[in-house]
């Protein structure tokens, strides 16, 4: 009952979580691989991206013209005429705006978008949707966040205001040198488990490619293979050198996962988001570990970068594996 149970209560509780989270990653990416559209929850995580980037994007037809109570009052029959001529010229039904930006009509019937002021943004419906700046500042939701952020565009408070995590922004312990180490361990070892995980629920959802499934197969079959579970980091290392071969394909599959927006073989901050931002308050280390994987500094982390993290031998790299 000693304060290593408490911890490993703690871990196994993180790698609950981090698997769930993992799993409705996979789903929304492989869900729509060939859509062009970036997946909404990675544009949302817009992160040290140069301001002038523009990215075109992504929420849902923007609601204007469509008064459901003009609508309501249908008997009438002038102004349903109104209505409907208002909705077949409305200039912002198809202009889509980036997030903190709203569409509106100058004075030449033109669209445009301009910056959301925070005061329309829907109340948050808990902490959970409060966000973190890199500011340290917490903001009620990302659209507080993000409106925010836009009326600040073109300073330079704006231009290194970054969305930082997901929740209230909280103290995060230094990661201490041996914490470090200890990270990608475990981190493998879930990539491993999401993976198998996946392929076992997978008859019905698709959730996996048949290459794709034909490699998990292989790692789920394996009778050596280190079930999902609470281990010690010992037990980690150990199985890591002994069945290093099932590691493999686990560590190229997140990085395709995460490497859409465009497929270059480097994860920006931005394609990093899905996965960071919701680590981040429960994994200290996150920030450092990223950081630290960034070997050349140069704010992007390669397909080489991003296995050598996770102890792949340079020969093992490869970039079919990345589907
Ligand atoms: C960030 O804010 C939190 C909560 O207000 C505070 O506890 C923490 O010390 C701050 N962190 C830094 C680095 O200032
Ligand atoms: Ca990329
Ligand atoms: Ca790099």
């Amino acid at each position: 009952m000693g304060p290593k149970l408490k911890t490993d209560r703690r871990l196994k509780l993180k790698m609950r979580v981090w698997i769930f989270f993992l799993i409705c990653l996979a789903g929304t990416t492989l869900a729509a691989p060939t859509e062009e559209e970036p997946v909404v929850e990675e544009e949302t995580f817009v992160e040290g991206e140069p301001i002038v980037e523009e990215e075109p994007v992504v929420e849902e037809e923007p609601e204007v013209g469509a008064n459901p109570v003009q609508v309501e009052t249908g008997e009438f029959d002038e102004a349903i005429e109104i209505v409907e001529d208002f909705i077949a010229e409305n200039p912002c039904l198809n202009h889509h705006c980036k997030k903190g930006k709203v569409c509106e009509v100058d004075d030449s019937n033109q669209p445009m978008c301009v910056c959301q002021d925070p005061l329309t943004c829907p109340a948050p419906v808990g902490e959970f949707e409060h966000i973190c700046g890199t500011d340290n500042k917490t903001y009620e939701s990302s659209c507080h966040f993000f409106a925010t952020k836009c009326a600040l565009e073109g300073t330079k408070k704006g231009h290194k205001l970054h969305l930082d995590y997901i929740g209230p922004c909280k103290l995060i312990a230094p990661c201490l040198n041996n914490e470090l180490n200890e990270f990608p361990l475990r981190m493998r070892d879930w990539l491993k488990n999401v993976l198998v995980a996946l392929f076992e629920r997978d008859e019905e959802n698709n959730l996996l490619t048949e290459k794709q499934k034909l490699r998990v197969k292989k790692i789920y079959e394996n009778e050596k293979r280190l079930e999902a579970g609470e281990h010690s980091l010992d037990l980690l290392a150990l199985d890591f050198e002994k069945n290093y071969n099932m590691y493999i394909y686990p560590v190229h599959w997140q990085f395709g996962q995460l490497d859409q927006h465009p497929i270059d073989g480097f994860l920006s901050h931005t394609e990093l988001a899905p996965l960071r931002a919701p680590l981040i308050p429960m994994e200290h280390c996150t920030t450092s570990f990223f950081e630290h994987c960034d070997a050349d500094k140069d704010k992007y982390i390669a397909l080489e970068e991003w296995a050598n993290c996770f102890g792949i031998k340079e020969q093992d790299i490869d970039n079919d594996l990345v589907i």
